[in-house]
């Protein structure tokens, strides 16, 4: 006789601090909990592998304190390492601390703490937040960037580097304060000065430093993108416009009356030869030389050009380099134009970079933008060389279109565009003045930096002997401790004889350490190939083990690192499978980048005050909630916008599912459990039978969730909805004494708990273990939907003949425009309206109406 639901028992409360406490204190017990099955023992056990599946987040700057940013990041990773797990895969899902850079710095000045010990405190608090929030990380495998036995890696991959020619020295320019006596990093000059010695205008230096020959693997880098289809199309067209390949042409014009000593011509780079008839100036970078030797003879041009140096260098700072308003001044100079011997200006404009192309243009102002605006203001000439194939398509200048004819250019008249772009080419090559040139805009990779906390770049200056590698048996070369950062003075790590001062490995004369330091994207340029293999102190890990891994299946994390770490972790990779570490070409297949959290409508911050505490939310609402909210507030890919009020409706539905299930689970029955494993019979009342067609739709939409869109937000909705189902078929049983077996009831409460796991993983573990179960929760199987039941309840759609109402139908939500027309002829009413009748057409309008007209 199977029991029903009638009568509401009392209230159980729902404490969150007190279940998340109980199941915190056992998930730290076991430390294998989240330990991945290593891939030697799957192949040695020679039982059927599971698939693997590597879910990483970015991991985070241990600046302190975890932001609701991070919480968010790791509610989505976590929510679908816990649903993998739960779908049989062998999930590796690591976390560590991105933890060398300058904010450690900064804090050792202001607060006089050691880099060190301030970063490894920060690291323990936000560990412990993270514990709190229930993520499920194999801590096993942690890793910790700062610590020797990380960043020994680094320099070992600086050392294969070397050898293999990828990274060299290089001048470039850096920030000086001269009263520091030190670089600045870029976020160390505050409106131009030191942010030290707030009147000390921060002066240009240059200085040899390492750079790593990225640009070697510009075209793999770029063509690559094309395959990797489960990244986000706007992070691959970031990149795309990062390594900016651009094909064109390097064409040389003579230059007349430049000074003696300096060149007498000027290399241009454009993509537009077919347009070179219209060249009216050549446009010189303020940094370029032949400007510099100009202005060399003129001072007032050298004032006018200096000041353009400092223009373009701050608004490379800001970004704003593509928006300022262009001006120029001409030079006595004169070019003339390879092709027909034209001899027209030069001139310095402040929207020509010196790094890139070749810091020169032929500026045509007929037929682009730019060059227009700049004619304009200046009264330089402005010519047409292009025109429509049809003449009536002809527009005012500048006229950009690229499939035009050539018109104003001599022998080459009525050629295409591109026809023109190929003869012309080959006839500047044929006549020496020019050659076909792929240019990028993706530079090298500068990577040294003149700080303390990072990872010590590993080379040695000897008199004799030059540059010098430190031999990999030394490695590694040691940060070393309790050096003073608030002297001024030269790098701080040249500031520290010991450490300077070294015999050559060469020759044993006094050498001396090369004292600048990584930049930090090295270190996360391979972090996640470390957390395979995180303890190897032979080799920054097992190449069978990586290969086993990778590539990583989804990586989550902020559009802010779309670029740089994308690029520099790509570029990583490549040469690691080109140094045989390695076979992956890419590092990661599929790429999810969250929206922002804001409050407000604006960013959350410090200096706003509006910073919303993830350890305040947990306090007051629990960490489920609080997770829980990041998710259901919006999709994750949305800006979301903070709402302490969000958080505890979460509290409340989570309170419902758990106070539904404490009250009619009984954990002690074991008959009552043995009954709900009886598959449930086919004879319900239309209550019950509605409530089961919820939990199966409800399954199948948050599985559909998981392997397509990611809208989390509606999945947690639909549980919401589903515990409402089960509150509803409790009404009707108790008041009209309708029945829902037990089997429904537990049903529902097994399935509820199994879906609302990768949510709200500590309600979820005491509901299972108030539904009497002792199997882990982790690694329970993903409910599966009888598909029957889960179709979505269809739908009523009016029929019209000839715009009356004739008939109605029933048709899935989701039919078709095909399907929902062959269900209107198909019905009775209709086929004998059409009795002699012929179907002129069919209009549908989907999921609302079918209208039929007959004649
Ligand atoms: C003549 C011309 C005519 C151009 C025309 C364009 C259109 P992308 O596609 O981005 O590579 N250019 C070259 N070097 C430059 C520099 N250092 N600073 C600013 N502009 C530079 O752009 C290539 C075009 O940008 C080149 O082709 C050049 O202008 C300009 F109807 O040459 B063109
Ligand atoms: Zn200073
Ligand atoms: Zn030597």
């Amino acid at each position: 006789m199977p029991r029903t639901i009638t009568e509401r028992e009392p209230e159980v409360r729902y404490e969150p601090q007190r279940i998340e406490q109980k199941w915190a204190e056992r998930w730290a017990a076991d430390p294998s909990l989240y330990a991945a099955d290593d891939p030697a023992a799957i192949t040695a056990s020679g039982g059927t592998p599971k698939p693997k599946y590597y879910v990483l987040e970015m991991l985070p700057y241990p600046s302190g304190a975890l932001h609701m940013g991070h919480v968010r990041n790791y509610a989505i990773g976590d929510a679908l390492a816990r649903h993998m797990w739960m779908k049989g895969y062998n999930v590796l899902h690591p976390m560590g601390w991105d933890s060398f850079g300058l904010p450690a710095e900064n804090a050792a000045l202001k607060n006089n703490r050691e880099p060190r010990e301030w970063t490894l405190s920060n690291i323990a608090a936000m560990k412990r937040q993270m514990h709190r929030l229930g993520f499920a990380y194999d801590w096993a495998n942690e890793v910790t960037t700062c610590l020797p036995d990380y960043y020994r890696w680094n320099q070992w991959f600086f050392l294969k580097l070397y050898e293999h020619d990828k990274v060299y020295r290089k001048k470039s320019k850096v920030n000086w304060c001269p009263e520091c006596a030190t670089v600045l990093a870029n976020e160390q000059v505050v409106n131009g000065c030191c942010w030290r010695h707030e009147t000390t205008p921060v002066e240009q230096r240059d200085l040899e430093q390492w750079a790593c020959r990225t640009t070697d693997y510009s075209d793999e880098l770029l063509d690559g993108l094309d395959k990797l289809e489960g990244w986000p199309e706007k992070v691959r067209t970031m990149q795309r416009n990062w390594i900016g390949r651009s094909k064109g042409a390097e064409v040389t014009f003579k230059l007349e009356d430049v000074p003696a000593g300096a060149a007498q011509d000027v290399t241009v780079f454009t993509t537009r030869i077919d347009t070179i008839y219209g060249a009216t100036s050549v446009q010189l970078a303020p940094e370029h030389p032949v400007v510099k030797a100009l202005a060399e003879q003129d001072s007032k041009l050298r004032a006018e050009v200096d000041a353009m140096i400092a223009e373009q260098k701050q608004a490379k700072q800001t970004g704003d380099i593509g928006t300022l308003e262009k001006h120029g001044v001409p030079t006595s100079a004169v070019a003339v134009n390879p092709f027909n011997g034209e001899r027209i200006p030069v001139w310095v404009a402040n929207y020509i970079l010196m790094d890139y192309g070749t810091g020169a243009i032929m500026s045509v102002p007929g037929h682009d933008e730019r060059d227009f605006e700049f004619a304009t203001k200046y009264g330089i000439a402005i010519r047409r060389v292009i025109a429509a194939a049809i003449p009536e398509q002809d527009t005012e200048l500048p006229f950009i279109a690229k499939d035009g004819l050539l018109v104003n250019s001599d022998e080459w008249n009525s050629l295409t565009c591109a026809e023109a772009l190929q003869k012309m080419v080959a006839r500047a090559e044929d006549k020496g003045f020019g050659n076909p040139k792929v240019t990028y805009r993706l530079k090298d990779w500068g990577i040294s930096r003149q700080r303390y906390w990072g990872t010590p770049i590993p080379m040695i200056y000897c008199d004799d002997c030059g540059i010098v590698p430190v031999p990999e048996s030394d490695l590694p070369v040691l940060l070393p401790p309790q050096v003073d950062l608030t002297l001024t003075g030269g790098s701080p790590l040249g500031r520290v004889p010991e450490f300077v001062n070294v015999p050559c490995p060469k020759c044993g004369k006094p050498g001396r350490r090369e004292t600048d330091t990584m930049d930090t994207f090295v270190d996360s340029s391979w972090y996640f190939y470390r957390y395979v293999d995180a303890h190897n102190s032979t080799a920054p890990f097992d190449s069978a083990k990586a290969n086993y891994w990778f590539p990583i299946d989804q990586y989550i994390g902020g559009v802010e690192h779309a670029i740089l770490h994308l690029i520099y972790s790509r570029f990583w990779t490549k040469f690691m499978r080109d140094l045989g570490l390695i076979k992956n070409d890419e590092p990661v297949t599929r790429l999810f980048t969250l929206g922002m959290v804001l409050k407000d409508g604006g960013k959350m911050s410090k200096s706003l005050g509006n910073v919303v505490s993830p350890d305040e939310m947990v306090a007051r609402f629990g960490g489920d909630a609080t997770r829980a909210y990041t998710l259901f507030a919006t999709a994750p890919d949305r800006e979301m916008d903070w709402q302490d009020a969000g958080v505890e409706g979460v509290q409340r539905f989570l309170s419902r599912a758990y106070r539904y299930v404490a009250r009619n689970a009984n954990g002690e029955d074991a008959a009552w459990r043995a009954e709900a494993n009886v598959p449930v019979s086919d004879d319900l009342s239309a209550e019950a039978r509605a409530l089961r067609r919820k939990l199966h739709q409800t399954i199948k939409r948050i599985s559909d969730e998981f392997a397509g869109r990611w809208h989390f937000n509606t999945c947690i909705a639909a549980i919401m909805e589903l515990v409402n189902a089960m509150y509803a078929a409790e009404d009707a049983a108790s008041q009209s004494k309708v029945t829902i077996p037990v089997t429904v009831v537990a049903e529902a409460m097994r399935n509820v708990t199994l879906l609302l796991h990768p949510f709200a993983p500590y309600v979820a573990h005491e509901m299972w273990e108030m539904l009497g179960e002792s199997s882990n929760l982790l690694k329970a199987p993903w409910p599966k939907y009888d598909a029957e039941l889960a179709k979505e309840d269809e739908v009523e759609i009016p029929i019209q003949i000839n715009g009356k109402l004739r008939s109605k139908i029933l048709v899935a939500p989701d039919a078709t425009d095909d399907a929902m027309r062959e269900a209107a002829l198909a019905d009775q009413r209709v086929v004998a309206a059409m009795e002699g009748k012929q179907l002129v057409k069919a209009i549908v309008v989907k999921g609302k109406l079918v209208n039929l007209v007959l004649r």
